[in-house]
């Protein structure tokens, strides 16, 4: 492979100055290449060779157990103005930042190779991609980037002798969590990751690049970098649809991408086209609409949960050429973690590597998992069977609705519309979860995450903000995608949830599409306006009358709550939270109270 690319070549060369290491390999994302790496890392067992009958070219590893996470507090965002980063975000100077990544670079590398990987983020050539070079001291980042990214000869044609990349440096050093950092740079295009071997945390392309150092650029270009998965909908006629969704952490954002219709609506001749499941990139064409490509080429998806009912579509794209990480691995090297569909193999040993059997409890009782709950597959997206035809489309497909996601036990309905783009920005604005078993904190409490991009947004919030007001004045209206927010969550007073959820959510998404075809009136209430019962589909869910009101029910006294809630995480920005955001707030205090005089 040839590189042509001066300043790259010196680049490259500056570090191996720096991290020394005993040879240099650019990845050209060969099928050769591709091979002896995978030999080289079941020599060492950094990777382990999975049952190739039942998981062809599957391949299995296990990272260091003190590193099976995103970790947000190692996280910095370093530019020259503290204010630039914001209140949100955890900043460094770049200078004690590139002076500490140094301190931990210096060396780190003898007795390893150093891996440089170009890759593109996005359909080589598309105006919406980005091209990043990453360093690395990992095959499993190596192997696990060619899934995600697209790795190879194109990637350095395109780059010429003068293209612009990030500058994506990564090396595993000590795997010391206490000098773990995850540094930003947007100001010079560049993201340094040093002491984790974490996905999220090395795969530089992703959070890193594609959101972070991704914010930053499409401020200034007049796009957006967004958390938000991509789905086509096709109706029985054969009009495909798109929506682009934003939901935090353990909301299903997977699942929905991947959807696969209820049988009542496959019968009528429904079918979901997945184009992304994380990361959507945005742009205005010039027909004054909303475009969006998936810039990933692969899932990097939760185990935990994940089965044949769950999501058949990810149980049949990680079948073949996928890596398995921190799940239960057997001693016939098949793999399992919890709620999955097959029985446990024996003899097995953990994610930490520990002797594993079933039922297996701790000096307290409590049960002892086989799979990490954060472990994960990496598997290449044109293997879904759901695989969207438009996903290497150049120019992306038509963003028609966007929707916010939360998971709210009382106070959010099923789904509710924006009254108009700039309450759309505010209802993604104050978006929230509430903590449930599974993650740390307080049962119950709100975690504030405006359009999921509390850890990602690589820039001051409140300018986020602003900008998301901006571009929607820039859109044409006829165009303009409309604003939603569902909450598949709400439950009754015994804290069961009202509605089923998986499949049937595409019923919520038909009346979105029906709202913004003008095909259905809506019922106006302060937050937005809910669906008239009689135009949701809800053919063969034998749902009483009392649960579809309980459903859609917009409760007065919650929502007066919640608006002091928000004012309280509005504070935080100060001045710099833009005026209309404030507005929203206010007309939303306004309504309720009209609601409360009736
Ligand atoms: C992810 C995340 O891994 O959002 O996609 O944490
Ligand atoms: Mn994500």
């Amino acid at each position: 492979m040839k590189v042509i690319h001066q300043e790259a070549v010196e680049w490259v060369e500056e570090l191996t100055q720096k991290c020394q290491p005993d040879e240099v390999v650019w990845i050209d994302g060969s099928e050769e290449q591709k091979e002896q790496l995978e030999e080289e890392a079941f020599a060492t067992g950094e990777l382990v060779k999975l049952d190739q009958g039942k998981w062809p070219r599957g391949v299995y590893h296990r990272t260091d157990p003190r590193d099976v996470a995103r970790t947000e507090e190692s996280t910095f965002i370093c530019t020259t103005l503290k204010e630039d980063a914001g209140p949100t975000n955890n900043w460094m100077s770049p200078l004690t930042a590139y002076r500490k990544a140094d301190e931990v670079l210096k060396g780190s590398m003898r007795g390893r190779s150093m891996y440089v990987i170009p890759f593109s983020m996005g359909p080589v050539g598309s105006p919406f991609s980005k091209i990043g070079i990453e360093i690395t001291d990992s095959i499993y980042v190596v192997l696990n980037m060619i899934i995600m990214t697209i790795v190879g000869e194109e990637v350095v044609t395109e780059l010429g002798t003068n293209g612009i990349y990030t500058k994506c440096i990564h090396s595993k050093a000590g795997l010391d969590p206490k000098k773990r950092l995850i540094l930003h740079f947007p100001e010079d295009n560049a993201i340094i990751s040093v002491n984790s071997g974490y996905g999220g945390n090395v795969l530089l392309g992703k959070k890193c690049l594609a959101l972070r150092i991704a914010t930053h650029q499409a401020r200034n270009e007049g796009w957006l970098a967004e958390h938000m998965l991509i789905m086509g909908i096709e109706e029985p006629n054969g009009r495909i649809q798109y929506l682009a969704g934003a939901f935090p952490s353990a909301c299903g954002k997977t699942n929905l991408a991947m959807l696969v219709p209820p049988r009542s609506m496959q019968s009528k001749g429904y079918r979901i086209w997945t184009v992304g499941d994380d990361i959507g990139w945005m742009r205005i064409d010039t027909d004054g609409g909303l475009w969006a490509i998936n810039p990933e080429s692969g899932f990097f998806g939760v185990l935990p949960g994940t089965n044949e009912k769950t999501n058949p579509n990810a149980m049949a794209t990680m079948r073949k050429n996928s890596i398995f990480t921190n799940v239960v691995l057997g001693e016939d090297s098949d793999i399992w973690w919890e709620g999955c569909d097959w029985e446990p193999p024996q003899p097995a040993w953990d994610w930490k590597g520990r002797p594993w059997k079933p039922d297996m409890k701790d000096e307290s009782g409590v049960p002892i998992v086989g799979a990490h709950p954060n472990s994960r597959f990496t598997a290449p997206i044109s293997q879904n069977p759901s695989s969207s035809f438009r996903r290497e489309h150049h120019h992306g497909v038509q963003v028609t609705a966007i929707l916010f996601g939360g998971r709210r036990a009382r106070l959010a309905p099923l789904v509710y519309e924006a009254f108009n783009w700039q309450h759309g920005v505010f209802m993604g604005g104050i978006m929230a979860s509430e903590r449930t078993a599974a993650q740390y904190g307080a049962i119950g409490e709100v975690r504030r995450d405006p359009m999921a991009m509390l850890p990602f947004c690589g820039y001051n919030m409140a300018d986020y903000f602003e900008h998301w007001l901006r571009m929607g004045v820039r859109m044409k209206r006829k165009m303009r995608p409309r604003i939603f927010h569902v909450n598949w969550f709400r439950t009754d007073e015994n804290g069961d949830y009202l509605w089923p959820g998986f499949g049937e959510n595409l019923r919520v998404l038909e009346w979105i599409l029906a709202r913004c075809r003008g095909e259905v009136e809506a019922t106006s209430t302060p937050i937005g306006y809910v669906p008239r019962p009689e135009d949701l589909d809800l053919d063969g869910l034998d749902m009483s009358e009392t649960v579809v009101k309980d459903l859609f029910q917009v409760n007065h006294q919650d929502w007066l709550e919640e608006a002091n809630g928000i004012e309280e995480f509005f504070k935080q920005f100060g001045d710099r939270l833009p005026t209309e955001m404030w507005a929203q707030l206010e007309g939303l205090r306004r309504r309720l109270d009209v609601m409360e005089e009736r």
